[in-house]
């Protein structure tokens, strides 16, 4: 082969590899601890799915706090974190209300060091064990999730504010801070189906109930027979600790039924309801109430949430235990 033949090959070559890094996928692959790890999906999978059957609630609960570690410093496991003396962590921050889930992820995280230690990171056993929740209803994985994340060390509740968007944010808010996360106005539909499980406290959407707009009156872009039920549930003022289904009657399933219930103007957050006030949007929300579609939807826009500013390589380290840093 000639020297200008290779220059050729190569370029052919680095050409392919650049087109297949420009997927949006930060860098992570599938099957990534084949090699290093190869029971780490296994493992995890049989994991959660015993802890699953046990507490229908967790699918719920994994991703929501997987959300809330790729929102803010990227995916990597900061979220996890726990505070430093008097240092408050991610976990600490208002939003995070009731992250729950963590002992779960510890579990996890230990047999995977028994089996692997010093591998499998943080923040893809977190991943991993959102996707696997969701989808031990399936008994399949619902959708893919690439790997090779590694762990952050830095976690702090003033990196909150801006990064996760508030239950009583309008459309250009929620638009705005999904766009600096690389995800779009189809992201944000098809990602907000999410509240097709789960559950909200009173004090999130309460406000939506009673004087909204101080003449005494409930939120107008909320459904007024969905209004009265929710104030039988959320009395004012309400227990703290009350919660209700944010999809009712639907909430342990994961489906697109979340669309249907937002077209009847039944989205429990101004968050959800602001879905509606954007044409764009309000399309999205149309098409998604095909099952297909939002599965299909679901998937792809996780792998983007995913891989948004995820650490590779040699960035960060692999924590031994997810909720402290490694000593050096
Ligand atoms: C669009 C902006 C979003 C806002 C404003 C928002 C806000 C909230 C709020 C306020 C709650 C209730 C928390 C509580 O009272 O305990 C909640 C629950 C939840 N969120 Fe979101 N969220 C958003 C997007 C997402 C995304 C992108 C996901 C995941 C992909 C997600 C998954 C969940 C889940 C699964 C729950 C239920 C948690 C449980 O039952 O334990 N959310 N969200
Ligand atoms: C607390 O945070 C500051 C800066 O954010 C950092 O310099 C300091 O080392 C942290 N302290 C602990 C105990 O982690
Ligand atoms: C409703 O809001 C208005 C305007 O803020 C206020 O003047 C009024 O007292 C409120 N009513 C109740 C019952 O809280
Ligand atoms: C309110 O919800 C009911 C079902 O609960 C639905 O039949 C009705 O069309 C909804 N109204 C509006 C204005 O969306
Ligand atoms: C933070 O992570 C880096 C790797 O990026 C590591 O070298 C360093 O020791 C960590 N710092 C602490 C305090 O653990
Ligand atoms: C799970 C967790 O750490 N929740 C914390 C959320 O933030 C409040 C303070 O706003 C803490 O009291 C909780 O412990």
């Amino acid at each position: 082969m000639n020297a200008g033949k290779g220059h050729l090959v190569l370029s052919l070559t680095l050409l392919l590899v650049l087109a297949c890094n420009a997927d949006d996928d930060g860098g992570l692959r599938k099957n990534f601890y084949k090699k290093s790890c190869p029971q780490a999906e296994k493992l995890v999978r049989d994991i959660t799915w015993s802890k699953a059957q046990a507490d229908p609630t967790l699918g719920a609960k994994l991703l929501r706090v997987h959300y809330h570690d790729c929102f803010v410093r990227g995916c990597d496991g900061s979220v996890l974190l726990d505070p430093v003396g008097t240092n408050q962590s991610e976990k600490n921050a208002v939003p995070n209300l009731t992250l729950a889930g963590f002992d779960v992820i510890d579990d996890i995280k230990k047999q995977v060091e028994q089996a692997c230690p010093n591998t499998v990171s943080c923040a893809d056993v977190l991943s991993l064990a959102a996707r696997d929740a969701v989808s031990f209803p399936f008994k399949k994985p619902i959708w893919d999730v690439l790997m090779g994340r590694r762990d952050g060390n830095i976690s702090l509740a003033s990196n909150i504010p801006g990064n996760l968007p508030s239950p009583f944010a309008d459309f250009s808010t929620l638009a705005q801070i999904f766009s600096k996360k690389g995800l779009n106005v189809n992201d944000l539909v098809v990602l907000s189906g999410a509240h097709t499980i789960g559950v909200a406290h009173c004090g999130t959407f309460s406000r939506r109930l009673y004087n909204f707009t101080g003449k005494g009156d409930a939120d107008p872009s909320l459904n007024a027979t969905y209004a009265a039920s929710l104030r039988t549930q959320c009395p004012n003022p309400a227990n703290p600790a009350t919660t209700v289904e944010m999809d009712p009657q639907s909430s342990l399933s994961f489906d697109s039924h979340y669309f249907d219930i937002l077209i009847e103007n039944e989205g429990l957050f101004q968050s959800d309801a602001a879905l509606l006030t954007n044409q764009g949007a309000a399309k999205v929300v149309q098409h998604l109430r095909s099952p297909d579609a939002f599965f299909s939807e679901f998937g792809k826009s996780m792998k983007k949430m995913g891989a948004i500013e995820v650490l590779t390589g040699t960035a960060g380290e692999i924590r031994k235990q997810c909720r402290v840093v490694n000593q050096s």
